[in-house]
């Protein structure tokens, strides 16, 4: 009877797996799976990957067709271990330390919910989403698709900040956040600290925030106060801020100066390479997944995804199921949150049984589009090469 099913066919397909030595490699995978840390342990389990206890991606399929993604689905990166869970349960009474201004203070959320308001839709995305394709293999995470969401953020503007602290020092270039991490005694506070600087033209449509999907933000994503700068990639989005100081230097952390920057192939990481700040444009395909098992059956088959275009909104996508010899433009479906949201689309196809290489293609309101290739760095930063995330299918 199993056999009669189309599926089972596709299954006996895969890497030449019978259908029950694939479903034992998949039980066991599942019980090597790691399981989520405490932190995040209130996380949907089944729809990520725990690469480690502080690192943990979005499967491919967990992303559904809602466009908002729902907290416990979201990615979770620390550079570190995360701070006490105690710094969450009276969020009003952090206090942030506002340096570098005409009038510096210490402003408490409270103090800050009655400076303004904004509530900011935007893609929140690690620097290395995409490092798993690099052909050079870089050391860290192989984030597939999956370190990157689409969520609502609500705080105040840093504008309103800056109005309430008299303005920025004259002269001052960077606006620079310090993480709320305790730093082991005995270590150089520099070697271990995640404090991040980014330029101030940038600030414009930068927040505090203390709100996430409507909710306070819980202690995974940096609550109780989080910096929060849309279009920029998720280091920038310095977790548990505890200072913002306005400057003419930019930090003198190494996770400033000697990491996430575009070091070329070879050579070694310093402070004249371009520093890891705005997303390119990007798109991925959702579904198919292109993940072991799935099962496509021939006729019109719906292909989604997620595309954004960092600063400025995806203003158009076009998918290709032949490697992209030939592309067709996409529908977006659902509503449009703005220059910083990511957009879905979907294209119908009618696909005969055969093998489809599926891949997307963003173009951007600036112009930009998604390229073929990533941009070669030694790290495996901003991957948005369509041809990496193309997708192998086999339709039966
Ligand atoms: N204080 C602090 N902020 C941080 C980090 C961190 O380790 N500590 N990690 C950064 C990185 S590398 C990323 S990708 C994002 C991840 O945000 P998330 O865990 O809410 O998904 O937070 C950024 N902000
Ligand atoms: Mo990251």
């Amino acid at each position: 009877m199993l056999l009669s099913t189309g599926g089972v066919v596709a299954l006996a397909g895969v890497g030449g797996l019978t259908p029950l030595s694939q479903a034992l490699a998949q039980e066991k995978a599942k019980s090597e799976a790691k399981a989520l840390p405490a932190y995040a342990s209130w996380k949907h389990a089944d729809s990520l990957i725990v690469h480690s206890a502080n690192t943990i991606e979005t499967k491919r399929s967990a992303f559904g067709s809602g466009l908002i993604t729902p907290l416990d689905r979201l990615f979770v990166r620390n550079n570190v271990a995360p701070p006490s869970e105690k710094i969450v349960a009276d969020p009003d009474a952090w206090v942030v330390s506002i340096k570098g201004v005409k009038q510096p203070k210490d402003l408490t959320v409270a103090d800050l919910k009655r400076l303004g308001l904004v509530a900011v839709p935007m893609v929140l995305q690690c620097s290395g989403n995409g490092r798993a394709y690099f052909p050079e293999k870089p050391s860290g995470t192989k984030w597939t698709v999956g370190a990157a969401g689409c969520v609502v953020f609500s705080g105040v503007p840093i504008k309103a900040v800056l109005e309430a602290t008299g303005g920025m020092e004259p002269g001052a270039k960077y606006m620079t956040g310090t993480g709320g991490e305790e730093i082991p005694q005995g270590l150089d506070p520099n070697t271990v600290m995640v404090e991040r600087s980014i330029p101030v033209e940038a600030i414009d449509d930068a927040i505090l925030a203390w709100e996430i999907n409507g909710e306070p933000i819980p202690l995974a994503h940096g609550g109780p106060l989080r910096l929060v700068v849309p279009g920029y990639t998720g280091v920038n989005n310095v977790k548990y801020i505890k200072q913002l100081a306005f400057g003419k230097e930019q930090s003198a952390a190494s996770i400033q100066q000697n990491s996430y920057r575009m070091t070329p192939l070879g050579e070694k990481t310093n402070v004249n390479q371009e520093s890891v700040w705005e997303m390119p444009v990007k798109s991925f395909v959702t579904s198919p997944t292109g993940e072991p098992g799935e099962e496509i059956k021939a006729g019109m088959v719906q292909i989604q995804g997620l595309a954004f275009g960092g600063m400025s909104a995806a203003k158009e996508v076009e998918v290709s199921v032949d490697g992209g010899k030939t592309w067709k433009k996409a529908a977006f479906v659902g509503p449009d949150l703005g220059k910083y949201a990511w957009r879905q689309f979907v294209v119908g196809m009618d696909l005969k049984p055969g093998k489809y290489e599926i891949a997307s293609r963003a173009t951007s309101q600036a112009g930009t589009v998604q390229p073929e290739e990533r941009a070669a760095n030694s790290h495996g930063y901003l991957n948005n090469s369509w041809r990496d995330h193309m997708l192998a299918v086999t339709v039966i």
